[in-house]
């Protein structure tokens, strides 16, 4: 699972979500006195400190990331400004990569607080990638009284700039017949990795959008900007063939199997659990993955289409542990089931090395 090829007729699916003003939007929620004023994030003006974000009421003076703390008190004497607090936005990252996993496995993060995600496989008539990403949104929500805003489309750099289109708290759609619309329009320093350097440079031949890159070949691209004239030929053309990649470091193993007719109970579902099982360990075998097993777990979808997981500290890989752990999560809904995964959940690699031998880790490196 997580590994998927695409044929080049295949529409992908894939969104992007970016929580908005992040670092500050936990603290105003931790403390309502921060809300609906100018705040940022960072070091003391006095420490010669910067910030690492504001809020969306410091930005209307002008207020931004990475911006000397004195120089933001100047644009906004009264700007609010309180020290990072890391282990917040750390666990409110757990919890949002947490929220993102119920959907799907395919999870590239790239912060703290922004990830890509591949639905193409998940998603179907009655759950679009759309709703997906309206679910995500509510579900962050709910979890951490935060907003994320999120962008769907066909690719990574569509989807990223979607997300950043109605920023905060918005959600951007471009379906597979406006790419070509959306693309032509926006403005070259929209491309991600278009810095202000770059974009002054496309500016100085007369290239404003992406449609004016469009007007230039390669070979022109790429004798003006280099190897990043490929990205720009590509990306002025709304192509992106990056795919999602999940991280590096594998956590689980597993199979799963959705039903052409709903499993009415564990009554009905002893032989599709030995198949299952049968693929669930030659998955962990040729992953190689034998000594790495912490615990078994097994997911349920229901027809009503929630999920759960179950997975329980000392199970181990065993056909009887995941026939009681099926049993523990149907009896949490009693109602027939859509999808059934079996999986293990592994050490990491270097986890295992450190407990064994400590005195590797420096040597191990990861
Ligand atoms: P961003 O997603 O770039 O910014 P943001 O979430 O604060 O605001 P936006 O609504 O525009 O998405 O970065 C996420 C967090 O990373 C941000 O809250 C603080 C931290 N950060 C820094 O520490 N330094 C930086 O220069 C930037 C850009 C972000
Ligand atoms: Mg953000």
């Amino acid at each position: 699972m997580g590994f998927s090829v695409y044929s080049a007729a295949m529409q992908r699916k894939i969104i992007h979500i970016d929580a908005d003003c992040f670092y500050a939007a936990i603290e105003m929620r931790d403390r309502p006195e921060l809300r609906d004023i100018p705040m940022a994030v960072g070091g003391s003006a006095e420490r010669r400190g910067v910030l690492t974000t504001c809020n969306y009421d410091a930005r209307a003076y002008g207020i931004r990331s990475a911006m000397p703390t004195a120089r933001a008190m100047r644009l906004c004497p009264h700007l609010v400004v309180v020290p990072p607090q890391m282990f917040k936005y750390r666990e409110a990252s757990k919890v949002m990569r947490r929220v993102f996993a119920e959907f799907t496995d395919i999870i590239e993060p790239l912060s703290l607080d922004e990830a890509y995600l591949d639905v193409t496989e998940i998603s179907h008539p009655q759950l679009t990638a759309t709703q997906i990403a309206k679910t995500i949104r509510e579900r962050v929500f709910t979890e951490l009284s935060i907003t994320v805003s999120a962008g769907v489309s066909v690719n990574k750099f569509i989807a990223k700039v979607a997300s950043d289109w109605k920023k905060p708290d918005g959600l951007t759609v471009v379906p597979p017949h406006e790419v070509d619309r959306f693309v032509a329009a926006l403005p070259v320093k929209r491309i991600p990795g278009v810095g202000a350097v770059t974009a002054e440079k496309l500016h100085r031949y007369g290239l404003r959008t992406c449609a004016d890159i469009q007007g230039w070949n390669l070979h022109d691209l790429r004798r003006r900007f280099g190897k990043f004239g490929v990205v720009l030929h590509e990306r002025a053309r709304g192509r992106d063939e990056r795919p999602v990649q999940p991280s590096r470091v594998r956590k689980s193993v597993s199979v799963e199997r959705t039903f052409a007719e709903d499993v009415i109970g564990p009554q009905e579902w002893s032989p599709i659990i030995e198949q299952l099982y049968v693929s669930l360990m030659e998955r962990i075998e040729s992953a190689k993955a034998w000594d790495l097993i912490d615990k078994a777990f097994v997911k349920l979808k229901f027809n009503d289409f929630t999920t759960t997981t179950v997975e329980r500290v000392g199970t181990k890989a065993v056909e009887s542990d995941y026939q009681t752990l099926l049993l523990e999560g149907w009896e949490r809904q009693k109602r027939p089931v859509r999808l059934i995964g079996l999986g293990v959940r592994l050490i990491e690699r270097d986890e295992r090395a450190s407990a064994s031998l400590p005195f590797m880790e420096s040597v191990d490196g990861g």
